[in-house]
């Protein structure tokens, strides 16, 4: 594999899915595939972990989880990109306006705390309660983690890569390499900027397309949600099952309904002919498959008792199926809850 400007003398890379608070599971990850901790930290003699970002909220271990993370990337044994997760924790605890706060005004958060975002990261503010000070080290590395990862031979983002948003994304650093949140928070908290935060979202939580006629789909958790997760590589889309990519299924009356223009032009089209890219994101399940040979999504929900997925890349311009090594969520060692 040729040498990568960021790991010298690395002969290949683990990339691994969504943590979400399963430290256990983790361990149990990086030990399989032949970590050794030494001074309370995971390495490998000639490979490197990548993961895609989300590693804090909803499981039971997120301090555990951030510590193990953070003392690979503070070793460079590991690089770490930024998850919506992590964005959403920064966006819920950034105010808007701090000195109206002195003044005596109700705090107004670039996250605003609503219903959805409190149920977001509820589980790592309880974890995080009686550590302030480590919560608060942790919110300021999450804005020095990168938007996106662009080695020599492959790609790594959380949800979704799109060329032109990653173009506007580098344009905002400071060295023309990948943009770390700190570039751009000034730019989201001024609100005047809109195709930044449209690029970053994209690139954080992928593409959507809205139900028609103002149709929702009711939630396990009982949210009403009014669009459906996308592919980023549909190729030649007529109807919603060819660019539906979530857990939940569309409704049966839906899913040979024909795109129209205006939706056709929402959708992205990751070229075959590109690098392979690694991503999260997707609470996917079953067995890990790729998506294309130059796609794969290491998500398959280890939170909700799934797996935790890592790919182990060498270089390869296509991508393999019997590249992943996984660890089952074992209900009875109370990893998830
Ligand atoms: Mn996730």
């Amino acid at each position: 594999m040729p040498k990568s400007s960021i790991f010298a003398d690395v002969e290949g890379f683990d990339i691994i899915g969504d943590v979400h608070g399963c430290a256990l599971t983790l361990e149990r990850l990086l030990q399989k595939l032949d970590y050794k901790k030494e001074d309370g930290v995971y390495y490998h003699p000639y490979r490197r972990a990548v993961f895609v970002g989300d590693v804090i909220d909803r499981g039971p271990r997120i301090r555990e989880a951030l510590k193990i993370v953070r003392s690979m990337v503070d070793a460079g044994q590991a690089k770490c990109i930024l998850g919506n997760h992590e964005f959403n924790a920064v966006a819920y605890t950034t105010l808007l306006n701090p000195a109206e706060v002195d003044n005596g005004s109700e705090p107004r958060y670039l996250r605003p705390h609503d219903r959805r975002s409190n149920r977001l990261i509820n589980e790592t503010l309880i974890q995080f309660a009686s550590y302030p000070e480590e919560w608060r080290g942790y919110l300021e590395w999450f804005k020095t983690l990168p938007i996106f990862l662009e080695m020599d031979t492959f790609r790594v983002v959380h949800a979704c890569w799109d060329n032109s948003s990653v173009n506007v994304l580098r344009s905002h650093s400071p060295s023309g390499g990948e943009p770390v949140l700190n570039d751009i928070l000034p730019l989201l908290i001024a609100g005047e900027d809109v195709t930044v935060p449209r690029c970053l979202d994209r690139l954080t939580r992928g593409t959507s397309l809205r139900y028609p006629d103002n149709r929702y789909v009711l939630s396990k958790d009982g949210l009403k949600r009014y669009i459906f997760r996308t592919k980023f590589w549909s190729d030649k889309p007529e109807v919603y099952q060819d660019v539906v990519f979530q857990p939940d299924p569309l409704p049966e009356d839906l899913s040979e309904r024909p795109l129209d223009e205006q939706e056709k032009a929402c959708l992205i089209r990751y070229p075959k002919n590109q690098r392979p890219v690694f991503f999260g994101h997707y609470w996917l399940h079953g067995r890990p498959t790729i998506q294309r040979a130059n796609l794969v999504c290491l998500d398959y929900s280890a939170v909700k008792y799934g797996r935790l997925v890592a790919y182990r890349y060498d270089g390869e311009a296509e991508l393999d199926n019997d590249k992943f090594v996984w660890i089952y969520v074992n209900p009875d060692v109370k990893e998830a809850s």
